[in-house]
């Protein structure tokens, strides 16, 4: 169903000390990943001939996590999980070497507009998100919401029981059996809750 394995890029340094970064070329604050322990990793794990690796991943897709990155969305998501295998890449410290950029990875993701330490939690939301949408980790109970989403807009309030907590009551129109008002009133919400918190995605 879903295998997965967790690398150290030190294990594929040859120096005493296991570095895997440097200082930028050109000068400039903070450290760069380097590219031989990257490059060294990968072309192992592509390697058949090597007990890490498998037939399927020589083909497997490069991603590296970076807030450099395409932006992380639903299908993106979907995409990835029909991809037979990928390695992805977290990046770290200010940046990584551009040749691995240019010759080794196949896209770079971002999962938002904001600055982690690693990629490593940006790459474990990737994961989730590619995850739960392979056969058999999920009922078939995601597809529609997931569907609704792409769609464009924002789900609709949803309630449970009990219709009235601390005096606050449910909608009437979602108790009363009236399919056809529930839609609308659903449609409507959703449009709302749109416009105020993601008026992007009405552009779109
Ligand atoms: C991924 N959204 C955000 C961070 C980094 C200054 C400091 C750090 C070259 O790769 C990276 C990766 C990361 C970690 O990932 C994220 C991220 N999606 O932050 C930096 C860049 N500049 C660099």
């Amino acid at each position: 169903m879903v295998d997965l394995h967790i690398h150290n890029l030190r294990d594929w340094t040859t120096d005493k000390h296991h570095i895997v970064d440097d200082a930028p070329f050109g000068g400039g604050q903070g450290m760069v990943m380097k590219p031989e322990p990257i490059f060294a990793a990968v072309e192992e794990l592509r390697d058949p001939a090597k007990k890490t690796s498998n037939v399927q991943l020589a083909r497997s897709k490069v991603i590296l996590m970076s807030p450099a990155g395409r932006r992380f969305d639903q299908r993106m998501a979907t995409e990835l999980s029909r991809e037979p295998h990928l390695i992805i890449i977290c990046g770290h410290y200010e940046g990584i070497d551009h040749r691995v950029i240019e010759h080794l990875v196949d896209t770079e993701i971002s999962i938002g507009d904001y600055v982690l330490t690693n990629g490593a939690i940006a790459a474990a939301v990737l994961v989730d998100a590619v995850v739960r949408l392979l056969p058999g980790v999920l009922g078939h109970e995601q597809s529609a919401a997931d569907d609704s989403f792409s769609a464009g807009l924002l789900e609709a309030p949803q309630y449970t029981r009990p219709a009235e907590f601390r005096s606050w009551k449910v909608p009437d129109v979602l108790l009363s059996g009236n399919h056809a008002e529930i839609a609308a009133w659903r449609k409507e919400k959703a449009l709302r809750r749109t416009r105020e918190n993601r008026p992007d995605l009405l552009r779109e």
